[in-house]
């Protein structure tokens, strides 16, 4: 039985993962932060239901022993290293804590797997930020990197990090260059899930406004269920390759929230109120991602549309707030 271990088990990209290879019928180790198992109810929500299925192991990205152990411990065959500290604005805030935990935490990872578990195949989670200000749309494994924010600047480090380890101890690392992906799991800070949870309580009477920032912006979006696939797929190739993970189509946090009013039968613009203050310092106006090498090469492609993740979004949040609604009622 093959053994995988996934940094950041209990975040989005995480928990799809997890399900996913123990489908595959994977023994699957996870990393996360002590804190989370002292209240797994508020902090392991989204892989409450397979806990007795995988293995949890606290951890810190910040300590290099920590990471070792770990490593030594379980022996990977593939290992997913998805853990940052991923919301970009917060980035801004704290540029030093973003650049120390995912570069030195990318660097500790590597450096275990190189010690401890050297066949390990070793999928880092690039990220479409590092293009920035892209001179070329769409944006493919050529494009050159510009990156906008500490984040943004992060990644880029780690994706070398893993190409220097691929290119000089011969490691299969690989870098999984995804554009902006999302579902009922994704966080709240991102945009998309702070629509479709706004739409819901508003629609439901809890809450009567949504703040904004800048609603021009233009993302490629996709279903964070297909891209976990993608991961796997990336390790499975006779070579380690970068790829890049995207719909090939980009739209607006406008279009967005539209959509996401509009599926709960209002109109968008009596709620949203502009906010400056959610501005970002320097802001990437598009990123729109070309997965022709990932399409040809691994036979990859999305299964769910930009109308598809609205909806499905908004759903599933409807549903939700109603229980909780109807729970504290009762
Ligand atoms: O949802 P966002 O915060 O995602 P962002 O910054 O594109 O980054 C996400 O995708 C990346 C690519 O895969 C990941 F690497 C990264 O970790 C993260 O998952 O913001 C999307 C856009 C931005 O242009 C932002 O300025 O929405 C704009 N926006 C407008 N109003 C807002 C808001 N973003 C947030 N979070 N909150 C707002 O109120």
């Amino acid at each position: 039985m093959k053994k995988a271990l996934i940094t950041g088990i209990d975040g989005q990209d995480g928990s799809y993962l997890a399900e996913f290879l123990l489908r595959k019928g994977y023994k699957v180790h996870g990393i996360v932060r002590r804190v989370a198992i002292e209240d797994p109810g508020y902090h392991l929500w989204r892989i409450n239901h397979i806990l007795d299925k995988i293995v949890i192991h606290p951890g810190s990205l910040e300590s290099y022993a920590s990471m070792f152990k770990i490593v030594e411990k379980v022996k990977p065959d593939e290992c997913y290293h998805l853990a940052a500290q991923s919301f970009v604005s917060y980035s801004f805030e704290d540029e030093f804590s973003t650049l120390n935990t995912n570069i030195n935490g990318t660097h500790f990872v590597l450096s275990a797997i190189k010690e401890r578990a050297p066949k390990c195949k070793f999928y880092f989670a690039a990220s479409s930020e590092m293009f920035g200000q892209a001179k070329e749309t769409p944006q493919n494994e050529t494009t050159a990197f510009h990156p906008r924010s500490p984040y943004g600047i992060s990644k880029v480090a780690g994706f070398y990090l893993t190409q220097n380890y691929r290119e000089a101890y011969d490691l299969f690392a690989l870098s999984g260059i995804l554009f902006n992906h999302e579902s009922p799991r994704r966080g709240f800070e991102f945009v998309s899930r702070k629509i479709s949870n706004a739409v819901a309580e508003i629609k439901l009477g809890v809450s009567n406004r949504l703040h904004l920032g800048n609603l021009n912006a233009k993302r490629d979006w996709g279903f964070a269920g297909d891209y976990v696939r993608a991961m796997w797929l990336m390790l499975q190739q006779d070579r380690p390759e970068d790829y890049v993970i995207a719909t090939g189509k980009a739209h607006s946090v406008k279009e967005f929230a539209e959509l996401a009013f509009d599926y709960a039968g209002l109109n968008w613009k009596k709620y949203t109120i502009i906010d400056k203050m959610l501005y970002r310092p320097s802001e990437i106006n598009v990123l729109k991602g070309d997965s022709g090498k990932a399409r040809k090469r691994l036979d990859w492609g999305p299964t769910v549309t930009f109308e598809g993740l609205v909806k499905m979004m908004v759903e599933s949040d409807l549903d939700r707030v109603k229980k909780m609604h109807t729970k504290i009622k009762r």
